[in-house]
């Protein structure tokens, strides 16, 4: 049977959060059955969830569970996920497909974005998002053309430096997608602070990033609005030694002829590799330091979020 509207299953506590008018921050799934290594996603899921309800907003975390799209990713469930007990990456092209064949579906940036879009959530947070890479230009992430039309409050440490990162900055633009940073005028590098990439607009102000939105649907714009902050400088690697290791992996990748959708995971972990896990420790305080600010926006955004 093919399913019909409304198709997004909501878990309980994001039902009655939604009903309440509590803030709710969507949170995407690949970065815990696929992103991060086992036991750090663990973590990352625990610190990430801990933050948005330190704020006094719900978690809910997008995936297809056996071929339901949820909102709201928990108890035995996320154990599988985090497990990954043949856990399947999903995109946008592989949410129908993961649907029809009631699988379990770890959903990207770009397919959280459509079923944020789908339940009419209006917050997400994630570490960082895909876009163009470096050595094959037209391996371009579905995230780029999901953030364009999805209006959603997208927050990020910007994208990782494995990507091409100025041409991932000009696809945005050319895709409409407008970046403000947060207390940064550069586009961040993920697990580096500073890229020399300059922002046409940037704030110190949550309430400012909630008018921009406001005015952004006010004006029918289809689009994400893309809100960046630097990785915690504690944390924060330094760019040269990403370089080296971002070139060191992407050989490697040469080398083990790893494409398409297995290209991002293959170069996180090789990334850690030569990091010495370092990057796995910013990975884990971006992620939760994201979330934080996106549930303050959510909180600050008030009815609009539900
Ligand atoms: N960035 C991370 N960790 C991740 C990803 C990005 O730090 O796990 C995941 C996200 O889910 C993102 C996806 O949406 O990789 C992009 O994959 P692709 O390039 O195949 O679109
Ligand atoms: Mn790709």
């Amino acid at each position: 049977m093919i399913p019909t509207p409304p198709i997004v299953r909501l878990s309980e506590a994001v039902a009655t959060a939604r009903q309440s008018g509590a803030p709710v921050v969507a949170l995407e799934s690949s970065v815990l059955a696929q992103g991060l290594p086992e036991p750090a996603n663990r973590q990352a899921d625990e610190r990430m969830r801990l933050a948005i309800a330190a704020r006094g907003a719900v978690p809910a975390i997008a995936a297809v569970v056996r071929g339901v799209p949820t909102m709201g990713l928990a108890g035995a469930d996320l154990e599988r996920f985090l497990r990954r007990d043949g856990v399947h990456k999903v995109s946008a092209r592989d949410l129908a497909w993961a649907v029809a064949t009631g699988a379990d579906g770890a959903t990207t940036v770009a397919a959280s974005l459509a079923l944020c879009t789908e339940a009419q959530l209006r917050v997400f947070a994630t570490g960082g998002i895909g876009g163009v890479h470096r050595e094959a230009p037209f391996d371009e992430s579905a995230d780029l053309l999901e953030l364009s039309r999805s209006p959603v409050i997208t927050v990020c440490a910007g994208a990782k430096s494995i990507l091409d990162l100025p041409a991932t900055v000009e696809r945005l633009e050319t895709l409409g997608v407008t970046v403000i940073g947060y207390e940064t005028d550069e586009f961040p590098g993920f697990f580096t602070r500073h890229t020399g990439l300059a922002l046409s607009a940037s704030t110190t102000s949550v309430a400012c990033i909630a008018d921009t939105f406001r005015a952004q649907v006010a004006l029918g714009r289809p689009s994400a609005l893309l809100v960046v902050q630097a990785p915690p400088a504690r944390e924060a690697l330094d760019g040269l030694e990403v370089d080296a290791a971002v070139t060191a992996a992407l050989a490697e990748a040469r080398v083990a002829g790893i494409r398409g959708a297995k290209v991002t995971p293959f170069l996180l972990a090789a990334v850690e590799r030569a990091t010495g896990g370092r990057s796995l420790q910013a990975n884990l305080a971006l992620l939760e330091a994201n979330a934080s600010l996106a549930a303050a926006i959510a909180v600050e955004l008030g009815a609009l979020t539900g």
